[in-house]
Formats: C-alpha cells, sequence, structure tokens
C-alpha cells in the first residue's frame, strides 16, 4: 500500500499545475457528493431514530434512559435474542426497543433459547414462501397426500380469527412456540392487517402466508365441522394406527373447542400429528401452559426457558418489532408525555359489561386499587393548596399515568382528582391516554396500530395495573417483564373487595385450559402450573420448580 501511495506521490508530481487543480476538484467534488447522499438516505431512518434516543437524552434521573451509555452500549440484541444484521431503517423499533425501558429486562434469554432461535431462522429461510421446498410442500396440499420424500419442511399456519389484537397475539405466540417445539416453520395469515403492525421477525426470508396458498380460499370457512379438523376425526373415529395422514389437518384452539379437540395436548395423539405436513390453526388462546404439559415437550421446555414465567416475555420480543408507523406514534408520545417523569404507572381499563363505558364504580376501584397498593398517592387533606404541601414534603417526584382505554373518561377524571387537589405526598402525578377510540374496530388499520402503540407504552411502565382476564392487558405486562396488580370484575356495579390482586407471574393465563382430559392430574401435580388468580378454568406458568421435593 506504501509503494503505491509513493508511485500516486511520483506521478502526481510530474503532472502540469492545470492537471493538478482538476484532478484535486474531481476528487473533492466525488467525496462531498457522497457524503450528501449517504446523509440523504439515512434521514428519515435517522428521524426515527432520533425520535427513539430523544426522549432518553432529555431524562432527568439516573435510572431512566441513561444517555450516551444506553446509546452506545445498549444491549440491542437483547442478550442475544435478536440476531443482528437486519436493516434497521426499515424497522427501526427492531434494535431501538430497549432504549425505551427504563431498565433492562432482568430476564435474560438461555443459550439454549438462543441457538434454537438460530436454528429455528435457518429452517425458515429453507422452507420459507418462495423457495422449492415451499412449492413442493404446496403442491402436496393440491394432492391432497404426503410424500415420503418430501418431509423436510413442515408447516404451521396461524390464521388471523375476527378477535381483538391481544388474542391474536397470545395465540400467536403459543403457535410459534409449537412450531419451535416440533421443528415447524410458522406462517402467518397476512390478509388482516398484520403487516401494517409488525415488521418481519426472521432473516432473509418472510413469515407471510403467500396470498397464492392453495387453501386460502378455504380457511376461512374451517370450523369444528370440517372433515380433517383433527378433533373431528377423532370423534368419527377416522384416525386409527393404519390411516395414511393427510397432506393438511385443521386444529381447532378456540374458546369453544371441544373435549375431542383439547386431545391436541395429548402425548399420544401428537406422533399422527408430526406426521402431518401442514397443520392450519385457529386459536385466541394463550396455550403455551399445555404444551408444557406434554412429557416430551417439557423436557425441551426445561431448557428454552429455566425459568418458567418468561415464555411470553422472551417470544414476544424476539417476534412483534412495530412497523416504523406505529413506532412513530410509540415514540413520540413516549417524547412528549413519558419521558420526563421518574416513574411511570400503566394503567389498563377494560370495562366488559354491556353497554361497555364510564362507570362510577370503575372509578372507584381503580383508585381504591392504586392507593392501597401505594401504586398512587392519597390526596392531601382538604385546604392544603399545592405550595403547602411541596413545602412540607420532601418527594418532588414526578409521577406519569399512562392509561389505556376506550373511554378517555377514566383518564379526564384521574387528572382531574389530582389537578383540583395535590398529593399527600407532595408527588407530582401527570395522567396521560394517548388514544380513546370508544369502540372496538378490528381490522381498522389505524384503530389497531393505535392499539398496539398502547400496549408497547404499557409495556414500558415500571408498575402495571390490568383489567382480569383481557388479553390487550397480558400482552402489555408479558411484554414488559412485568407482574401486573390485576382489577377484579365487578359485580352488580360494585366496587369489588378487594379492588385488585397482585399476579402470580407475568404469564398470560391460558383462560380454556383442558382441564379434565389427558392433562387433569399434570394440572394440579406440576409446581409451575397453576389456577389463575381469581380465574379456576385458567392456568398459568409461574417460576417454580420442576418437581415437588416432598
Ligand atoms: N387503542 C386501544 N384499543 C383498545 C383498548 N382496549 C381495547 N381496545 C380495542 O379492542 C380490542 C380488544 O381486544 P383484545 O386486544 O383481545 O383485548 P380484550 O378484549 O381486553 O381481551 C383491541 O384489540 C383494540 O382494538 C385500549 O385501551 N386502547
Ligand atoms: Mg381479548
Amino acid at each position: 500500500m506504501y509503494h503505491i501511495l509513493k508511485i500516486f506521490g511520483y506521478v502526481f508530481k510530474s503532472l502540469g499545475l492545470k492537471m493538478k487543480i482538476l484532478i484535486r476538484f474531481i476528487f473533492s467534488s466525488l467525496l462531498i457528493g457522497s457524503v450528501i447522499l449517504l446523509s440523504f438516505s439515512n434521514n428519515f431512518n435517522d428521524q426515527l431514530l432520533d425520535a427513539t434516543l430523544n426522549g432518553k437524552k432529555k431524562k432527568k434521573t439516573f435510572h431512566l434512559l441513561r444517555s450516551s451509555e444506553s446509546e452506545t452500549s445498549h444491549d440491542k440484541l437483547i442478550g442475544g435474542l435478536l440476531k443482528a444484521g437486519f436493516d434497521e431503517g426499515s424497522c427501526v423499533s427492531r434494535y431501538t426497543t430497549s432504549l425505551l425501558y427504563r431498565k433492562p429486562s432482568p430476564y435474560k434469554p438461555s443459550p439454549y433459547l438462543v441457538s434454537k432461535l438460530r436454528r429455528y431462522e435457518k429452517l425458515h429461510k429453507r422452507c420459507g414462501p418462495g423457495t422449492e421446498a415451499y412449492k413442493r410442500a404446496t403442491e402436496q396440499l393440491d394432492e391432497n397426500q404426503v410424500r415420503s420424500s418430501d418431509k423436510e419442511c413442515r408447516y404451521v399456519v396461524w390464521v388471523a380469527t375476527e378477535y381483538g389484537l391481544g388474542n391474536r397475539i397470545i395465540s400467536l405466540v403459543s403457535s410459534f412456540l409449537y412450531a419451535l417445539l416440533t421443528d415447524r416453520v410458522i406462517l402467518v395469515d397476512q390478509r388482516k392487517d398484520i403487516s401494517d403492525l409488525f415488521c418481519e421477525p426472521f432473516p432473509d426470508t418472510s413469515w407471510l402466508l403467500p396470498l397464492d396458498f392453495p387453501l386460502m380460499g378455504q380457511i376461512d370457512s374451517y370450523y369444528k365441522e370440517y372433515s380433517l379438523c383433527y378433533g373431528t376425526m377423532l370423534k368419527n373415529h377416522a384416525i386409527n394406527s393404519t390411516t395414511t395422514p393427510p397432506s393438511h389437518l385443521y386444529i381447532h384452539l378456540l374458546h369453544d373447542y371441544r373435549d375431542v379437540d383439547k386431545m391436541f395436548y395429548c402425548e399420544a395423539n401428537q406422533a399422527f400429528i408430526k406426521s402431518v405436513p401442514w397443520l392450519v390453526v385457529k386459536s385466541n388462546l394463550y396455550f403455551a401452559p399445555s404444551l408444557w404439559l406434554i412429557p416430551s415437550f417439557q423436557t425441551k421446555l426445561i431448557k428454552l426457558f429455566p425459568q418458567k414465567d418468561t415464555v411470553f416475555h422472551h417470544l414476544s420480543r424476539y417476534l412483534f418489532h412495530p412497523t416504523n408507523q406505529v413506532w412513530d406514534m410509540v415514540t413520540s408520545t413516549y417524547n412528549a408525555n413519558l419521558s420526563k417523569a421518574d416513574e411511570v404507572l400503566g394503567l389498563q381499563i377494560r370495562v366488559f359489561s354491556t353497554p361497555s363505558g364510564y362507570f362510577q364504580h370503575v372509578m372507584d376501584q381503580i383508585v381504591s386499587c392504586t392507593q392501597r397498593e401505594k401504586l398512587l398517592p392519597e390526596l392531601a387533606t382538604n385546604g392544603s393548596s399545592h405550595s403547602q404541601v411541596m413545602n412540607t414534603t420532601r418527594s418532588k417526584k414526578l409521577k406519569a399515568v399512562l392509561v389505556a382505554s376506550l373511554h378517555p373518561e377514566y383518564s379526564d377524571e384521574l387528572s382531574k382528582m389530582f389537578s383540583e387537589r395535590p398529593s399527600s405526598t407532595g408527588e407530582m402525578i401527570q395522567v396521560y391516554q394517548p388514544s380513546g377510540e370508544r369502540v372496538q374496530q378490528t381490522d381498522e388499520k389505524l384503530h389497531d396500530q393505535k392499539a398496539l402503540a398502547d400496549i408497547y407504552l404499557l409495556s414500558l411502565s415500571v408498575n402495571i395495573v390490568t383489567t382480569e382476564r383481557s388479553t390487550f392487558g397480558y400482552v402489555a405486562h408479558g411484554l414488559g417483564g412485568l407482574k401486573p396488580w390485576i382489577l377484579y370484575e365487578p359485580k352488580n356495579r360494585k366496587v369489588p373487595d378487594p379492588p385488585c390482586v397482585r399476579a402470580l407471574s407475568m404469564e398470560p393465563c391460558f383462560i380454556r385450559a383442558p382441564l379434565h382430559g389427558c392433562q387433569a392430574k399434570k394440572i394440579k401435580t406440576t409446581p409451575f402450573i397453576k389456577h389463575c388468580e381469581n380465574w379456576n378454568l385458567g392456568i398459568k406458568l409461574v417460576d417454580a420448580p420442576d418437581k415437588f421435593w416432598w
């Protein structure tokens, strides 16, 4: 290199003055031109990236986002959960989400989970849409028979059902876990707005089920009656040891499933299912806990998730990266309203009664729960002014309350309450609600994007209060690695006593668990499976040893 430069020097010296000036001019123009081009191409991405980082720069206290430290050394691959090398600009949230969290997640993925995900990514790339293997696998669907030579790729097709975003996310996580455990590739139905919400999670391939998938015209009609519904085949005694496996099966795991459908969770039935290349799954449930009760899966699961209540937390952070549009909503709200606070309390208020709306007893319940659990301060005694309280108390903390609800009245009331009278501790309480959609409008693009932004914002809280049996709340606390306080369902329009309870774990509840089938005994005796708080029909994962030692 040194010699080349030396030769270039001699040649340059020997040139005339005009030639030298011309060469200098060309080089300088090239340099300036490329710098301008580079900055232009990064401009949009930088703006979003900046939006993510800006909130952090405004932080006041140490435990919030620490500017220089988190910008340079933040764990953008979240402990190896994510793979490096994706284009950062097309999905800014992928590597910057962790910047917005007030502290890094204390839950680290196991090395086995990390290596399993890397192997999964390779499998998905080999079998995903557009590959020869995918083409061969879909040809089997036309012929409706399994070619023994073509067993290299097997699939789980996750169908988007009519249920809300929370249900979609929890069932997708469960289906992905099933795919991981059975070496299948997951493909997601893209006909609803999934690609307006999430970026592609796997490198150099796609998780979207191609629109020309051969069964696309039929899958909406699949239900319990369908002859290739697995439960129905069992009911009709259509499966025995000599049955040739079909090229696809429909697995019905919706809340209205029958005992025969629940036999999907039995170890003995998995052998037949394994031989079927295409599984079309409809679910609105978080069925992961029951996968833990299938003995051959449990061995793998213990290695994948040594801390058993981290399944949803890790898999949701691995799979779901909001699109730039949604991320813009999250970061702009965060930077404008939450970044300056010393602490954020998330309040997720879902009113399931009909009619839904604002109710005084729900408002009273929220105040009662948050004050009793010391999540929000009491109000100062009547007559004391803001300045008096500030002078007599030491705390000058700013607490932001992020409210997610379809009804804006809850945050309005809370805000009014804390603006009219100071808090007894001197803490400043600021209430903020990013959206107030009033009615559920699932599959409206902007509505669903706002819902996802709300879920992400809730997940950034330090503490979170959610509503009993709300899957929207499940996703927010699971994603955030937060053990929520759960608001009990009010009965007869009265504030429940107690108003809320601390959750057993950050995992979602499997609200329609197969309590009476092959897993009945195991549900009772497995230490890391518990009935959900106040909901005996459901089960959830908690962190506990694998076996009882007494
Ligand atoms: N933006 C927003 N949408 C909500 C909120 N609560 C409910 N929704 C909408 O209503 C749907 C409710 O379905 P789901 O997510 O399954 O939650 P669940 O009904 O509480 O179990 C969501 O997907 C949203 O479309 C909220 O707090 N914010
Ligand atoms: Mg729901």
